[in-house]
């Protein structure tokens, strides 16, 4: 296939091979970036179903809850209510690294717990089972908590896991609190997301009011510490004297959580997966919350010093600009190494629900375009900003996940900032509850996929001949047996981290060995090395 230029004319392609009903669907999530007056950018269809037979990268709502936001705290038992596959397949393969402080600080994360669900179980109901789970996780660990997840059977079936949860934790006397996240309870992971925000923030969130004296207090959200990204970020922060309450949920515990309204501001690193308990603390508690970014050096600097001018103290302004002063040194000298060899090569970025966009930053820093990019499960204001939320209509599966009704606590409910104190920031260019989201940091004519299928993912790759495909393990293989090196997103395949100034010296040299090998030249896929086809078949016409 000829490089075309014309990005109307690629995306024809794309979904030229579709049913009728299928293209049109698909038309309507895949976009030709336009970004006009005010940022104002075209319209995407996201956070829909898959259409059945399409070849989706997405996950469940379980992957979102259990794998996601509650399975990188190293001290909840975190029990999978359901056939061991789906407690096996969630085991750990995020890389999401934690670090005890002592030998007697819990550490569960190394174990797989599941009620490991067998048919007399599915014909009689589980909640026996998961009783007997429950106690013996306690007899033998005796955790701090234990949290319950439930997978697709346990809801066909109607095993009440709230209530067998309510009456471990009256037993024990230790938090017991469980999830209504079976897999097919939303379109993808992201209903997982909201399903845990909302229980953390029912269960667990408040439960421990001390405030600790620090004056620059804050709670990252949406930060999962894969490959040890907020091991970087912990390390950047308390060198400029910035005090982290609480990690949601890279490297936390559940103590952490239990504390984290005492905070005095929010950073939403990944908003798509968190930004409902951010909202939920402001409400209750007063917290304002601001979108922040650590993938990327200079998005690293525009971070520390939005959080600098929130607090706006002139001592913790100097100490951020001293740390980004040093840090940058070493940037700028591998970046202008990496950038010579890396400068206009083309890169696609298809992650998650943040990461497409996020690291569209580090790809920038050293020159490269990033040509195509889309998300897996991200929900329109993720691509367009948070100022399309109120026009984004609620369908039945949106609606399917509890939306929690929430009012000032009254008692904690201290807002940290006067709504004129807020207003000034946000005229002063802190943007204080807002994300801009994806699509207008993009060039005109740039290709954004929502829910990319493995048909256009091959068609993009045989059209534009990427330097790197960004993606994950499912895409990884197929990708590279085309002849373009895959670098996984979501793992970082072995490496990492990538966060921060350390990170992204770490990133740049990564992507610099990653596109300037020659070995992907050679690579051919076995049905292009033979001329013949390996197998053959007839169609043998039957009456
Ligand atoms: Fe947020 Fe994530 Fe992501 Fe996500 Fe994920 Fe992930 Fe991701 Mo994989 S929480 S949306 S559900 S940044 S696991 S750490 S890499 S798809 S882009």
């Amino acid at each position: 296939m000829a490089h075309q230029s014309d990005p109307l004319k690629i995306k024809e392609q794309l979904i030229q091979k579709y049913p009728t009903r299928v293209a049109r669907k698909r038309a309507q999530q895949i976009v030709v970036n336009n970004v006009g007056e005010n940022q104002a950018v075209p319209e995407i269809m996201a956070n829909v179903r898959t259409t059945p037979g399409i070849i989706t990268q997405r996950g469940c709502t379980y992957a979102g809850c259990k794998g996601v936001v509650l399975g990188p705290t190293r001290d909840i038992v975190n029990i999978t209510h359901g056939p061991i596959g789906c407690g096996f397949y969630s085991w750990l393969t995020r890389r999401n690294q934690t670090r005890p402080t002592s030998d007697e600080d819990h550490n569960f994360m190394p174990y797989c717990f599941s009620t490991d669900m067998q048919e007399d179980q599915i014909i009689f109901g589980g909640e026996k089972k998961l009783r007997q789970a429950i106690q013996e996780a306690y007899d033998t660990l005796k955790p701090k908590a234990i949290a319950v997840f439930s997978t697709c059977p346990v809801g066909l079936i109607g095993d009440d896991v709230h209530a067998v949860c309510r009456d471990m934790k009256e037993k024990l006397g230790i938090n017991v609190f469980g999830f209504s996240c079976e897999g097919y309870k939303g379109v993808s992971q992201s209903a997982g997301h909201h399903i845990a925000n909302n229980q953390l923030f029912k269960h667990v969130i408040g439960r421990n009011d001390t405030v600790n004296p620090h004056p620059f207090k804050i709670c990252m959200l949406g930060e999962y510490n894969i490959g040890g990204d907020a091991f970087v970020i912990d390390d950047i922060l308390e060198k400029c004297g910035i005090k982290m309450i609480a990690t949601f949920s890279g490297n936390s515990t559940i103590e952490k959580f239990e504390n984290a309204h005492t905070a005095d501001l929010n950073c939403v690193m990944c908003h798509r997966s968190i930004n409902y308990v951010a909202d939920m603390i402001e409400k209750k508690y007063g917290v304002p919350w601001i979108k922040v970014n650590f993938i990327g050096a200079d998005s690293t600097t525009k971070s520390l010093r939005k959080i600098a001018a929130y607090f706006d103290n002139a001592e913790l302004t100097e100490r951020v600009e001293k740390v980004i002063t040093e840090e940058m040194k070493a940037v700028s000298v591998v970046r202008k190494d990496v950038k010579s060899r890396c400068k206009g090569k083309l890169a696609m970025l298809f992650v998650g629900g943040s990461r497409a966009h996020h690291y569209q930053d580090l790809f920038n820093e050293i020159g490269m375009k990033t040509v195509a990019a889309g998300y897996e499960f991200a929900h329109r204001d993720d691509y367009e900003g948070r100022k399309v939320l109120p026009t984004i209509q609620v369908d039945a599966d949106s609606r399917n996940i509890e939306e929690l009704t929430v009012t000032a606590d009254p008692e904690n409910y201290h807002p940290r900032k006067t709504g004129e104190e807020l207003k000034k920031l946000n005229d002063e260019g802190l943007e204080v509850k807002g994300y801009d989201g994806m699509m207008p940091q993009m060039d005109n004519q740039t290709l954004v996929i929502d829910d990319i299928s493995q048909h256009e993912t091959e068609m993009l790759l045989e059209i534009y001949k990427p330097a790197v495909f960004c993606a994950g393990i499912k895409e990884k293989f197929t990708v590279q047996k085309s002849g373009v090196p895959c670098l996984q997103l979501h793992s970082y395949d072995y490496g990492g981290p990538f966060a921060g100034f350390k990170g992204a010296i770490n990133f740049y040299k990564t992507i610099d060995r990653i596109v300037n090998t020659h070995i992907w030249s050679y690579v051919k896929a076995p049905w292009r090395v033979n001329a013949q086809p390996l197998l053959e078949a007839e169609l043998v016409e039957t009456n």
